[in-house]
């Protein structure tokens, strides 16, 4: 494989979509050695294959605000590999979404979704539509009109979306609403929906806790217990709130959250109703972290970055790029045990080589938070026996699904020296997994 001319070719039919580069450079750098020990993985180009896009959906969202006033936004949905199953992955409703975001974590879905061992494929969606600040009515006139259009390319079995940034219940049951009528069929066409017409126990906090669960894994095989560990979270959304509530009942302490705005320092811990404030916190729209602070008699610092406060273990939990180099230092500097992504790319590849060189137990977005959307995988197969698991059973999956990925990374992870670079062990299962069933599936 030659990296550099598949990354100049891709730069050219994807000028300046740097996080979608940022993310295939990535996988291609980890894979190198085990692509070219296969010769027929060349010869059938199966690189050139799987890192383009099978196609992508843009279009046009017209909607009318409280006001009267007509808003247009765009929509996209990326399907990107169907070669294990079909399409599944988030929407993103964010100001920020743009193709170039959208195709990084299609692309990164595909691995992630092989990782969960669950038939399925890499795709995801969204807008450029900010749900903050909005009213409930606009939107579900906003999700009305973008499903008007997504509904023809979606299907249980074609492509399953679910919820990302800014796409919660709340969002997930108007577009479901508005499919179920246009398609008039009542199939689990996405997933994390409520638990009222087909949603599954435990997939809003999935991510959160399969996040914990991996990382006690990773723990346990370098002999460290979680317990009594100290914790720092970025974000204060969804992933964040799982990740709190799990690593507060695996005994370690959480001691600080962060919003656009800045951080919270709480050397108390962050539990109990602590713990169901940060829920309020996200519904009130506001966007800000430092009510917290007010309510609680915490710390606030305005606008800085959560990941100089030292700590034991580091989860960004918010959004791609998060994590700079600069801020990888001061967290090996600070004596850091284990950082693990909960958001996608949430290091940048500098920040993530520079851990890997320090040998610190680093653990990449694609193992890490594959808990949501394995979650999701779960709540499909519930949606198509027509049953429904009590929690128990649907958390003991995930633990399992969550511990197989782990075990997965330290088998193709493990470096001659004893370390085990988890980026790497990662992207190789997601990777042969996917080139596999391409080589098996013909020139499609
Ligand atoms: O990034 C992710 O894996 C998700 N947003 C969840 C996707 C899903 O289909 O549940």
């Amino acid at each position: 494989m030659n990296i550099d001319n598949i990354m100049r070719s891709l730069e050219i039919k994807h000028a300046g979509e740097f996080e979608f580069l940022q993310a295939v450079k990535e996988v291609l750098v980890s894979i190198e050695e085990v692509y070219n020990q296969h010769p027929e993985f060349e010869k059938n180009k199966i690189i050139e294959r799987i890192v383009e896009p099978d196609r992508i959906f843009t279009f046009k969202v017209p909607w009318v605000d409280d006001k009267g006033e007509i808003q247009i936004n765009l929509g996209y949905r990326v399907q990107f590999n169907n070669a294990i199953g079909p399409y599944k992955g988030g929407m993103r409703f964010h100001t920020s979404v743009n193709l170039s975001t959208l195709k990084f974590l299609a692309f990164e879905q595909t691995f992630k979704n092989a990782l969960t061992t669950l038939p399925m494929g890499g795709g995801k969606g969204g807008s450029d539509f900010n749900p903050k600040g909005k009213s409930n009515m606009e939107v579900m006139r906003f999700c009305q009109n973008f499903m008007l259009e997504l509904w023809r390319h979606v299907g249980a079995d074609t492509d399953i979306p679910a919820g990302d940034i800014g796409v919660g219940a709340r969002e997930i049951g108007y577009m479901y609403g508005m499919y179920k009528k246009l398609a008039r069929e009542n199939t689990g066409v996405f997933t994390g929906k409520g638990l009222e017409y087909g949603g599954s126990l435990v997939r809003p906090e999935a991510t959160g806790f399969g996040g914990l669960y991996f990382v006690r894994q990773m723990l346990k095989e370098h002999q460290i217990d979680i317990q009594g560990k100290t914790v720092i979270v970025s974000g204060f959304g969804n992933v964040a709130w799982g990740a709190v509530t799990k690593a507060t009942q695996m005994g370690a302490k959480v001691i600080g959250i962060s919003g656009p705005d800045g951080y919270i320092l709480d050397h108390e811990g962050i539990s109990g109703k602590k713990i169901d404030y940060m829920l309020e916190l996200r519904e009130s729209c506001n966007d800000i972290v430092s009510p917290y602070a007010e309510k609680f008699e915490a710390e606030f610092v305005p606008g800085r970055k959560i990941f100089e406060v030292r700590a034991d273990i580091v989860l960004p939990c918010a959004i791609q790029n998060e994590l700079t180099e600069e801020d990888a230092q001061k967290i090996i500097d600070n004596g850091a045990v284990c950082v693990a992504e909960l958001s996608n790319m949430g290091c940048t590849n500098e920040a993530a080589d520079l851990f890997v060189a320090h040998r610190m137990l680093f653990a990449p977005g694609k193992a890490v938070n594959a808990g949501g959307v394995a979650t999701s995988g779960l709540e499909m197969t519930q949606n198509a026996m027509h049953i429904h698991w009590d929690a128990s059973e649907v958390d003991d999956r995930l633990r399992q699904i969550m511990n197989n990925i782990h075990d997965q990374c330290v088998k193709f992870g493990r470096q001659p020296d004893g370390y085990v670079n988890y980026v790497k062990g990662a992207n190789i299962a997601g990777f042969m997994k996917v080139a596999r069933a391409t080589l098996m599936q013909g020139i499609v």
